[in-house]
């Protein structure tokens, strides 16, 4: 991973370049998945509305299949303004620079797609999107995300005896560990290229993903058993280094910030509308087995006073109230 690093950062130093005749302005984004994934369809849908409003004065280059590392280093590298300008991003992959920003990430937010949407098309995030840029330097532009996060373990789980001590994988986020070890599971963090690995190998059992992301990965060859605690509906922020933003012009600031708008709210439609028939394909063709959680109430219930806790020591108890009661 060293290497991987260092060859992103030496191409960092030709970051924004000025040659003669060809196109001024390069910004450059990072996927972990290939073209069919939602999150990379975000992206190039934000190329193709800023290229069409700004000309040929404006180039991108996109690094596919987690080429760059993944979101742990996407986060390093927009924080420092290096290797790439734009990513989308779970909020809490980005906990090590700001500790608030996964509070909108966390496990049993949202009760259903409606209630996501509704804070999504508010503006109710932004005290935590005004953290996010004066404690990281990261500008959200736009939110991509909508998959449903259910477990998916090498053996199945489908009550709270089975989930009981359960060895998984979580994001690195502090809210995320305390939540998974409150409904009875033993989380630990581990990066998300190592997951896949780690379960082939017997480190952890399983995980908690989203289908688009299980399916893209191929995370079902080692974790078959899909268990539906409906945990997350994803909500994945289109972020922009604050050092490239400010070197832009003003105009094309402009429009980053209404194709990004645009960009999310595309690829919001597409993973969410597209969540329940990816599951479906998994199942259709033998990758995975789908269950049922016994308890999903209780899941709950274990959950919110870890909510209302983490709220409290961050000073947003109003900020949760507010989520909850869009
Ligand atoms: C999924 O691939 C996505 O939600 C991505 O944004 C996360 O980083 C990843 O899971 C993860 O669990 O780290």
């Amino acid at each position: 991973f060293a290497g991987v690093k260092y060859t992103a950062m030496a191409a960092a130093l030709t970051a924004i370049t000025a040659t003669a005749g060809s196109a001024e302005i390069t910004l450059r984004a990072a996927s972990l998945f290939d073209e069919n994934h939602a999150y990379t369809k975000t992206l190039r849908e934000f190329e193709r509305l800023v290229g069409e409003a700004y000309g040929d004065e404006i180039s991108f280059e996109m690094h596919l299949n987690g080429e760059l590392g993944d979101e742990s280093d996407f986060v390093t590298f927009l924080q420092q303004g290096v290797a790439i300008d734009y990513a989308v991003m779970a909020p809490s992959n980005m906990a090590v620079f700001a500790p608030s920003i996964p509070l909108m990430d966390m496990p049993f937010l949202f009760r259903d797609l409606d209630h996501w949407n509704a804070v999504l098309s508010s503006d109710v995030l932004k005290p935590l999107e005004d953290k996010l840029y004066e404690a990281a330097d990261i500008k959200v532009i736009g939110y991509a995300g909508g998959g449903t996060r259910n477990l998916a373990s090498a053996e199945p789980i489908t009550n709270m005896d089975e989930l009981g001590g359960h060895k998984m994988r979580v994001m690195g986020a502090p809210i995320q560990a305390k939540i998974f070890s409150a409904i009875t599971a033993a989380p630990s963090a581990i990066a998300y290229n190592e997951v896949y690995n780690a379960i082939q190998t017997g480190v952890i059992a399983g995980f908690e993903n989203e289908a688009a992301s299980i399916q893209n990965l191929k995370f079902y060859e080692v974790a078959p058993n899909i268990t539906l605690t409906k945990h997350a509906i994803t909500v994945r922020p289109l972020v922009m280094s604050g050092k490239t933003f400010r070197k832009l012009p003003e105009d094309l600031q402009a429009i980053v910030l209404e194709a990004g708008l645009a960009a999310g709210a595309a690829g919001r439609e597409i993973e969410s509308s597209e969540d329940a028939l990816k599951l479906q394909q998994m199942a259709d063709a033998g990758q995975i087995t789908v269950s049922e959680f016994a308890q999903r109430d209780k899941l709950l219930e274990l959950s919110i006073p870890v909510q209302d806790a983490y709220a409290a020591e961050l000073g947003a108890t109003d900020l949760l109230t507010a989520i909850r009661a869009k």
